[in-house]
């Protein structure tokens, strides 16, 4: 396959309601998108999850943006030959940046599958055709407004809750939470790297609520720390920020800093990757769930049927396209019985709204050949 064009759309997507987490406060979604064009004319679309500014990690949309321009879409265009299995040879001299490749691996397996006739799910493995959802809950203003919103979401279906947290919001809110939906009820929270090893008398309290798991306590460099807070505590520890690739994944599971992995394919570089860190954790008995970064429909079509491989075991952060987006850039998700169907259709299945990706841009494509 030769890809021919490239052209990366910048848009702005307002948010449904403000999403709070311990770095900060985001309220509508600068979405970069990828969209290549294969010398056949097959089209395919990629999405990058960066955020605007790096608080999540050091990746933030215009950085992407900048590495796309410059580096990644370069070494694609100028490659005769090139699939989703060869790209990383192309683009493997830019260290780092997996969030500006992983947008840019899905814009090509997108193009390689339509063109193909193959879905997704049924390339990456899939084994299931719907998934079970859960939903990330921001910090609120109040415990009011936090059971109003979870009370919310449990009437829509969802199957599991997590609960944002951070020093200052942690027990209070998460027994108030755990009050609300009884034991059965699977509930979890996510620092997003708010606490340090001080910290650990205070988090084994949460060990009385039963959790699923505690995401991502300690800062992304600190596997260790995870280590020491895992043996000091009963609640389950999932590294997220941490888990930046399949080799990353098993030496964390090898030092028991982590017992559950959270599997984003931006944070890892792409879908192949997060495929090997499911494959390695699977082999352990480790078990997996697919996060979310707040994707349109384009990056949630592909999350859901990377949700759908064996090893994904418990609900992801995969929640419907309405507790994101009034509208979205694609066919909605829609959750039923606590569940969203993996697309079927080549590539992600889904159909871009190209009027939508005009209306939303915040600045003309950049048209690159
Ligand atoms: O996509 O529903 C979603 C958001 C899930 O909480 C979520 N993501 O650390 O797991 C995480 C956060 C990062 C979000 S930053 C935009
Ligand atoms: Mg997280």
């Amino acid at each position: 396959m030769k890809i021919a064009r490239i052209s990366l759309h910048r848009l702005a997507m307002p948010l449904v309601r403000p999403f709070e987490t311990s770095f900060g406060t985001q309220t509508e979604r600068d979405v970069l998108l990828v969209h290549v064009v294969t010398s056949d004319g097959v089209e395919g679309w990629g999405e990058c999850v960066a955020g605007t500014d790096p608080v999540y990690s050091s990746e933030y949309v215009s950085g992407c943006e900048h590495v796309i321009e410059n580096y990644l879409a370069p070494a694609v265009l100028a490659a005769p030959d090139i699939t989703a299995e060869t790209l990383d040879a192309h683009v493997r001299f830019v260290v780092g940046h997996r969030m500006a490749k992983a947008a840019v691996e899905a814009a090509v397996l997108d193009a390689q599958l339509r063109a193909s006739g193959i879905s997704f799910g049924r390339y990456l493995g899939a084994v299931r055709d719907e998934v079970d959802c859960g939903v990330s809950v921001g910090i609120a203003p109040s415990i009011d407004e936090l059971l109003d919103e979870v009370s919310g979401y449990v009437s829509e279906g969802y199957r599991r809750i997590k609960l944002k947290i951070k020093p200052g919001w942690d027990l209070e809110p998460v027994g108030a939470v755990c009050a609300l939906l009884g034991d059965d009820a699977l509930l979890q929270v996510d620092a997003n790297t708010a606490y340090t090893l001080a910290d650990i008398d205070h988090l084994r309290e949460l060990d009385a609520f039963g959790l699923l798991l505690i995401e991502q306590p300690f800062a992304e460099e600190d596997i260790a720390g995870h280590a020491v807070l895992a043996a000091a505590i009963d609640t389950p520890v999932c590294l997220d920020e941490s888990i930046t690739s399949a080799a990353v994944a098993s030496d964390a599971i090898d030092r028991d800093a982590t017992s559950i992995v959270n599997v984003k394919p931006g944070r890892v570089g792409g879908y192949l990757e997060s495929v090997r860190i499911h494959d390695v954790c699977l082999a352990r008995d480790v078990p997996v769930w697919c996060g979310g970064m707040l994707e349109t429909g384009v990056g949630r079509a592909a999350n859901v049927a990377l949700a759908a491989l064996p090893g994904f075991t418990l609900p992801g952060d995969t929640s419907a396209s309405r507790r994101y987006y009034a509208e979205d850039l694609t066919e909605p998700f829609e959750l039923v019985d606590g569940r969203l169907r993996v697309p079927t259709g080549p590539g992600t299945g889904v159909t871009v709204r190209r009027e939508l990706v005009a209306e939303w841009a915040t600045r003309p494509p950049l048209l690159l050949h």
